[in-house]
């Protein structure tokens, strides 16, 4: 499990600002839904079980479809306002056995979706969509928000003529706030809809959901920075599951995470002593009161310039509140701090670092080689995929021979890619030569100009960039 290090937890102040509460907006319906604290969900005829044994929750994944009362009573957020603690761990338990089980039927992204459904939970259990805006960075763990807001009895038809889009669709749901499949988009698009809500007088919160490898492009530092400046109020949960790049099934296994971000990230988790130091700043702050506050914001200082080399302050720098790094899958501590920012009367920009597993809580994704990241249907049983084989190879895998064969006998030659080792063929290129194998992280800009400034010294680089994310790089392919 990737879920090491210290994390955040319920219960530690977070800011002395933090204390007052904000009315909660909209007189919604309350519903309760009550299930036994014993919590089992076992079908009427026999079917799938679900329950917690010792603190985990066990689901025998089979063919069948799975019990899943308290999810059956949910159609909307709304209905899930009065839930408790337990109820909301066992919706996210019968949630992801359900995401399952679709999923096995449809093909589709299963992975990243298991990875975020504690939050998703928490997140519509804390804000009132879709007055308040989540908007999911590339879209593709939009399953169980999808679920959740109305669209459970249509996930059959996902990715068909006339069904479900696979990624968040404003013309599919009020409760999609942007659409997205090009990653990193995330926060532009919320820093847009909070300057529009204050322009517009409104008072909603506006959460971008932004994954570690989405967070590697550089239009996600061109939005925090320009948040920092404008300062409007926007929450950036960075879910950070050590995933930067698109495993791939075919090699190794996944791939190391690309960049120094990861390593930043990494070094946040194990600096417990980061943490401790700046949680005793604010503490000082608010208990002896404003006399006190520049030494305590010089110990805050102090604090963050214990990790300097770090992301924390590099995401301060930039003008966000860094809070975390948080269990993202623990719900108790999830629903504590959102419901905390939520109260914030004035923060600013606020980045709530969380840290998950991707393919969290199914066997068969959490110990594959690309953690079933893409699939086509399978067994839910085993996770064993029907693939149908072909007797000719790809494009692609042409592609990759040639261009090894190549560098087998020039070794001017390199090549680049953008977080897509898998899905270019590159990954065997990256096998065969790693030195001369260059992923950039989710930077096609980037890789065409790294590309031709190698190209400027006398290598031969191979920039490939996979299907649309060329656009990425259109002004770079043209001028450069
Ligand atoms: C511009 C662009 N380049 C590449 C991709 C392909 N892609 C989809 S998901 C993904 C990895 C995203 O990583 P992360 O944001 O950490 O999400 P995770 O899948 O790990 O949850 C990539 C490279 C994309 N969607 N958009």
């Amino acid at each position: 499990m990737a879920t090491t290090g210290s994390f955040l937890r319920t219960g530690q102040s977070l800011s002395p600002s933090l204390q007052t509460r904000k009315p909660i907006r909209g007189d919604r319906k309350k519903f309760s839904v009550r299930v036994s604290a014993n919590i089992s969900s076992d079908g009427e005829e026999g079917r799938m079980m679900i329950r917690k044994e010792k603190d985990v929750w066990k689901i025998d994944y089979s063919e069948e479809k799975p019990a899943t009362p308290l999810l059956d009573t949910i159609n909307f957020p709304a209905h899930m306002k009065n839930l408790s603690i337990p109820e909301l761990e066992q919706l996210a338990a019968e949630l992801r056995a359900d995401i399952v089980h679709n999923v096995s039927k449809t093909g589709g992204h299963l992975s990243a979706s298991l990875g975020v459904v504690e939050l998703t939970v928490a997140l519509h259990h804390v804000f009132n969509t879709p007055e308040d805006k989540i908007i999911w960075d590339v879209g593709h763990q939009a399953y169980p928000h999808k679920i959740l807001t109305g669209r459970r009895s249509k996930m059959h038809t996902m990715r068909k003529t006339s069904g479900l889009a696979g990624f968040p669709k404003r013309e599919e749901s009020i409760y999609d706030a942007f659409g997205a499949g090009h990653s990193s988009t995330s926060i532009s698009a919320g820093l847009g809809m909070a300057v529009a809500r204050d322009l517009l007088g409104k008072n909603n919160n506006v959460i971008s959901v932004i994954g570690d490898g989405a967070m590697t492009a550089g239009q996600a530092y061109e939005a925090m920075n320009n948040a920092g400046f404008l300062d409007s109020n926007l929450i950036v949960i960075l879910n950070d599951n050590k995933q930067v790049s698109l495993p791939t099934a075919t090699l190794d296994g996944p791939a190391t995470p690309v960049g120094a971000l990861s390593s930043a990230l990494s070094k946040i988790q194990a600096s417990t002593n980061f943490r401790k130091l700046r949680e005793a700043a604010k503490n000082i702050t608010k208990q002896i009161g404003t006399q006190a506050h520049e030494v305590a914001s010089k110990v805050d200082e102090y604090a963050r310039g214990m990790i300097s080399a770090s992301g924390s302050t590099l995401f301060e720098e930039l003008g966000l509140y860094y809070i975390g790094p948080v269990d993202g899958h623990n719900i108790d501590d999830l629903v504590s701090i959102l419901q905390k920012v939520k109260a914030m009367p004035a923060p600013g920009p606020v980045l709530i670092h969380i840290v998950t597993e991707k393919g969290k809580g199914y066997f068969p994704a959490e110990a594959a080689a690309d953690k079933m990241h893409g699939v086509v249907n399978f067994d839910p049983k085993t996770g064993k995929q029907f693939k149908p084989k072909s007797p000719t190879l790809s494009y692609t895998q042409y592609f990759a021979e040639s261009l090894i064969r190549e560098a087998e006998i020039d070794d001017k030659i390199v090549a680049i890619h953008a977080a897509m080792g898998g899905g270019t063929g590159l990954n065997y290129f990256q096998k065969k030569f790693p030195e001369r194998c260059f992923d950039v992280g989710i930077a096609e800009q980037h890789a065409v100009t790294f590309a031709a400034g190698l190209a400027t010294e006398g290598l031969k680089p191979f920039c490939a960039i996979y299907s649309t994310f060329l656009q990425r790089g259109y002004d770079q392919v043209i001028e450069k």
